[in-house]
């Protein structure tokens, strides 16, 4: 975590830890453009907007809803960063192509706000990003280079992996990001469990997975909030998010590209495993930008034995 200098300790900061992971140029630079653009968000979230939205300050300027400005602030910064090819954020559900040349260029899906209702309630949110080589936005999200989430809680936090690992760095008084924890890994089984939807339209395979969480002592800790939730289940190493199929909702609630596709990356990079109760999330070839997916992420013999309750059914 840190770096000593003769008797001094330092912190490793996210541009420094990059280059000593022996990333390409290109893909720090994304990384460092999104932790910048993540500092405007943070701003926005601590004083904008503030349930106003749609009216107008002392200055006569209309607030823009945070979940729209945020989007803002990502689409600009990835637009201008040099290394981006196409983008699709969450917000608008379009592939914008910024090079016709995809060449040597990232392209980028996001969910700038995840979570974002929950600002008026004072509660965490996140920005989730997944990075692919080229331009081809509709593949596996194993095929990712890269993923992470930025978590705007007590502390902001910014998770990522490139494929080698997974490292929390946490923002500093000078909005800078210092390396927190270093590879990141899980547990086999989960202590607690962060369930959505609503019970009432659970299937009976689905509540049989409960039963066995709840049998085998594993608490109930859910705040409502994607990024939140799955931040608890990472760090703490000993859990599993599910956001199952609901009766009136096939496919759950949660979207492939944007939401389940990074999170699966960080985790199974982690060492846990996220499936749809069928095939691991990050096989599945989405057909659409919104698709949507059931998914049981977190501690890997649970989602195994989520998948063996599903299936059995
Ligand atoms: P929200 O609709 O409030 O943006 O991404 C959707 C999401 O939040 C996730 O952050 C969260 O995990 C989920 O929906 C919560 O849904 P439920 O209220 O149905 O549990």
């Amino acid at each position: 975590m840190y770096r000593e200098a003769g008797k001094t300790k330092f912190q490793i900061n996210l541009r420094q830890h990059l280059r000593d992971q022996n990333l390409s140029g290109n893909f720090i630079h994304l990384i460092c453009e999104i932790a910048e653009a993540s500092k405007y968000v943070v701003n926005s979230i601590r004083t904008g907007d503030l349930g106003v939205a749609g009216t107008s300050n002392l200055y006569g300027e209309e607030q823009v809803p945070l979940d729209v400005l945020s989007d803002r602030i990502m689409r600009k910064r990835l637009m201008h960063s040099g290394v981006v090819g196409t983008i699709a954020s969450e917000k608008t559900d379009e592939i914008v192509t910024i090079s016709s040349n995809p060449h040597g260029l990232f392209s980028v899906v996001y969910d700038s706000l995840d979570g974002s209702p929950l600002v008026d309630l004072n509660l965490a949110v996140g920005t989730i990003v997944g990075i692919y080589q080229g331009n081809d936005l509709l593949q596996p999200g194993r095929n990712m280079v890269g993923a992470m989430y930025i978590l705007y809680g007590p502390r902001v936090s910014l998770v990522y992996s490139a494929g080698k690992g997974v490292f929390e760095f946490t923002m500093n008084q000078l909005m800078e990001f210092d390396l927190s924890r270093d590879n990141i890994q899980m547990s086999p089984t989960a202590d607690i469990y962060a369930p959505g939807g609503l019970r009432a339209k659970y299937s009976p395979e689905h509540d049989q997975v409960i039963n066995y969480l709840e049998e085998r002592g594993a608490k109930l800790r859910y705040s409502g909030g994607f990024v939140a939730d799955i931040n608890h289940v990472l760090l703490k190493g000993k859990g599993i998010f599910m956001y199952p199929a609901l009766r009136d909702a096939p496919q759950g609630k949660l979207r492939l590209i944007f939401e389940s596709n990074p999170m699966a990356f960080l985790v199974e990079q982690a060492g846990g495993a996220a499936t749809d109760g069928l095939r691991p999330i990050l096989d599945i070839v989405p057909e659409s930008l919104d698709q949507r997916s059931p998914i049981y992420i977190g501690c890997k013999d649970d989602v195994e034995k989520a998948a063996e309750f599903l299936n059995a059914g």
